[in-house]
């Protein structure tokens, strides 16, 4: 199951207190103090695992909580400090405090940790409060408390290319033509019902990252269909392939109205470097021409069957050089392949 949001509660372990304790040793007849400090509090701390794709584990199980320190004992021996807990997410997985809204922070790269609640300091023991006047202290403190939060986990994938499109536009089958990915294809709407990702492999071990995700409808923004939620999945894309397929009623106001939706979404998906794909070539009448398209912002028009598989090399090479340079840069793009309006 692909869970894309979970809230957990984390609280980080409590510093151990400092101890009160006197030496007492043979032939020393009046020890000084020697009590140790507390150990330090487990931190809670998120890791990324580029194995997971989901947070499925956090929608089982909210509480977790870290290691306390140990107290301070006498002989001026510090308590252990508590072991971290550190949380397995997936890459992409934002990190945002629930109860105020803040960022915490991003996890993209294999490995890279956040700390989202920080053990408490322990407290010092009696020996530390010694002084010329006060050589027998009794004074310790207490171990700080670790850190509480209710934390939201949101996972939003990362892929170079996002594929936007109403319900079967052929999203699904053009992830399934170009990549191992093994979405579900079906002739009715919403097949779709979670994003997808599947790596494109070119020659030359060049390789870019794809997501399908569910289709989107006229009125999105208003909750129609499924919606706007899937969409941010695909706020990190390079580029867009918005598909439309060539049989549609009216492939212009089909076009014109995934371009509503993602501007009504943000202004920064509507920006976002964008190429249409006119799917399903193959139902064209033999001989029969691409419905002509007006897509001035558009980095290129391209027909593409993924049935026949024609069509489909071009656009993988044009998306290739698009996820590399979104602003098309140096990358010689007036000589891509590709069909372009007039
Ligand atoms: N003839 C033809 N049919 C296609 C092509 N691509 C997809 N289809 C068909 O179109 C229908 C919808 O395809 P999907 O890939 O499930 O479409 P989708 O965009 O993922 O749809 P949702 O998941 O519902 O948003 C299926 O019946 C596919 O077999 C194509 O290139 N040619
Ligand atoms: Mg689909």
């Amino acid at each position: 199951m692909f869970i894309d949001r979970a809230v957990i509660e984390v609280r980080a372990g409590t510093g151990g207190s400092g101890a009160e304790a006197f030496r007492r040793e043979r032939g020393v007849p009046r020890g000084g103090p020697s009590g140790g400090d507390g150990g330090k509090g487990g931190d809670v701390m998120l890791e990324v695992d580029p194995q997971l794709s989901t947070l499925l584990d956090y929608s089982y199980r909210r509480h977790y909580e870290a290691e306390r320190g140990q107290h301070g004992e006498g002989s001026n021996r510090s308590g252990r400090s508590g072991e971290n807990l550190v949380l397995e997410v997936p890459p992409g997985t934002v990190v945002v405090d629930a109860d105020t809204d803040e960022l915490l922070g991003e996890l993209l790269e294999a490995g890279q940790r956040l700390v989202v609640a920080r053990g408490g300091r322990g407290g010092r023991g009696n020996a530390r409060f010694a002084t010329p006047t006060d050589q027998a202290p009794r004074r310790w403190e207490y171990g700080e408390e670790g850190e509480h939060r209710n934390v939201r986990l949101e996972l939003k994938l990362i892929a170079d290319v996002g594929l936007v499109g109403e319900p079967n536009a052929g999203k699904s089958t053009f992830l399934a033509t170009v990549t191992a990915a093994r979405p579900k294809v079906a002739d009715y709407p919403f097949t779709t019902l979670a994003p997808n990702l599947g790596v494109v492999r070119l020659s030359d071990y060049r390789s870019f990252v794809v997501a399908d995700i569910p289709g989107i409808i006229e009125g999105a923004h208003e909750g129609k269909g499924l919606g706007h939620q899937f969409l941010r999945h695909i706020e990190r894309t390079r580029t867009l392939a918005l598909l439309v397929p060539v049989d549609a009623p009216d492939p212009q106001a089909e076009y014109a109205s995934l371009r509503a939706e993602l501007a009504a979404y943000s202004s920064q998906l509507q920006a976002r470097p964008h190429c249409v794909v006119l799917t399903k070539a193959d139902l064209l009448p033999e001989g029969g021409a691409v419905p002509a398209l007006e897509a001035p912002e558009a980095w290129g028009v391209y027909p593409v069957s993924s049935v026949a598989h024609t069509g489909v090399s071009e656009l993988l090479e044009a998306l290739w050089v698009r996820s590399r340079h979104p602003e098309g840069e140096g990358d010689g793009s007036d000589d891509e392949a590709g069909w372009w309006p007039d």
